[in-house]
């Protein structure tokens, strides 16, 4: 039988009503998990259609040093400078990495590292001016809001000031990471030193201001509770009524191994469950009514969690991946990239209709629906 809760909700949106934080609250409570994947799924249909896109990109860490290395203990990834496996590209070594672009397939960067003193308002000018000038056609997503903070920090200058010299310089776009779950006293236990999270929301602000379309994540399945969650959606809901300049909300499953959070928790080998992942992905698509675009990062939760959420609101899957370290670095067993085909069959195996897009999410090329007498291809 129908969860009463979600028939409610069902109701409620049917009459073009927006949720409260109470209604998302209970969904995540609700373990009638088909139900609002079907509701999801409707009103994901009614947005997008059957169209699942996905952006050929290419991620870029040009630094693994941070400041935060001590006291963000979810993080696998960051080096104090001294440490073993600290890096930090020279631009000879960003535009090697780049070079795989040169195929003329990958439109998009995705760069982002830690918090490195080293790597300052200059160090980021002067890779995104050389990227611009040697893969003109490639969009240049980059630097978390967390990121930005810290160059303002380190340059003495504000969040809009940063932002517009690094868009003058070739930035297009902001990744949504750094997000973690905004909830102070979560922070408090997992990244004690981070940008507080109506700080982030202030850069992400800032950059909505300047024109700068954002994303959005939100880290779960650490220690953070649903009120927490809730009230993280509420945060970006908001933002999101006062600028509308984010383009997508993307969930992150927290993964516990190669850090020192999970062995805190005592949580080494368990990563979220596949109810949780889906639920995370339906509530978004939910809550969020003035999100168009909700994606999964496979990376994180495996390619198979990733083609069923495309039923469960999902019209968003992160793309052909070339090369990854961050959560590599903390023990994800997914593959390092996909191909194209492999991301076709992934999409086409669920019915749905695949579209590259660019990072505005403009579709470039729409492909086949599967022909329906084809299995397993
Ligand atoms: O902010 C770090 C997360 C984020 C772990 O905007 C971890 O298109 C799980 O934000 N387990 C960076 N997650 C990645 C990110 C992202 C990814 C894909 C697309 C986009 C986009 C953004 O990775 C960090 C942090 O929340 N992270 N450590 C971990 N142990
Ligand atoms: Fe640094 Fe980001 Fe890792 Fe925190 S999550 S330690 S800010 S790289």
């Amino acid at each position: 039988m129908t969860d009463p809760v979600v028939t409610r909700i069902a109701e409620k949106i049917s009459a073009g009503e927006r949720l409260s934080g109470a209604d998302a609250l209970a969904l995540y409570e609700s373990h009638d998990l088909i139900e609002i994947g079907k509701l999801a799924d409707r009103v994901n249909r009614a947005k997008n259609g059957d169209v699942v896109t996905f952006a050929s990109n290419q991620h870029i860490n040009p630094t693994n040093v941070c400041t935060l290395r001590k006291t963000c203990t979810f993080c696998g990834y960051a080096r104090l400078p001294k440490e073993e496996g600290a890096y930090r590209y020279t631009l000879e070594q960003t535009l090697a990495e780049a070079a795989n672009a040169a195929d003329g397939l990958t439109r998009e960067f995705h760069i982002v590292g830690g918090l490195d003193m080293k790597a300052g308002l200059a160090y980021y000018q002067e890779m995104f001016r050389a990227l611009k000038s040697n893969f003109p056609h490639v969009h240049i997503k980059a630097l978390t809001a967390v990121e930005i903070a810290h160059i303002a920090r380190i340059e003495k200058m504000s969040w809009r000031d940063v932002l517009i010299a690094l868009r003058e310089a070739g930035l297009d776009t902001m990744p949504g990471g750094g997000a973690e779950t905004f909830s102070a006293a979560v922070r408090e236990q997992i990244a004690g030193k981070k940008l507080a999270g109506a700080d982030y929301i202030g850069v992400h602000r800032a950059a909505h201001e300047l024109g700068i379309r954002t994303n959005c994540t939100m880290l779960y399945g650490h220690v953070e509770t649903r009120a927490d969650r809730v009230e993280h959606l509420m945060m970006l809901r908001d933002l999101q009524d006062e600028t509308g300049g984010f383009l997508a909300y993307i969930p992150l499953a927290y993964h516990p191994d190669g850090n020192v959070l999970g062995k805190e928790l005592g949580r080494e080998g368990t990563a979220t469950t596949g109810v949780d992942d889906l639920k995370m992905l339906a509530v978004g698509r939910l809550f969020l009514d003035n999100f168009q675009h909700i994606k999964s990062h496979w990376i994180m939760v495996s390619t198979a969690l990733s083609q069923l959420s495309l039923h469960f609101g999902v019209n968003d899957l992160e793309g052909t991946v070339v090369r990854e370290k961050i959560y590599h670095a903390v023990g994800a067993h997914t593959p390092q990239g996909m191909t194209l085909e492999g991301l076709l069959k992934l999409i086409r195996g669920a019915g749905k209709t695949p579209a590259e897009r660019d990072s505005f999410y403009n579709v470039l090329r729409q492909f086949e629906a599967r022909a329906p007498e084809t299995v397993g291809a």
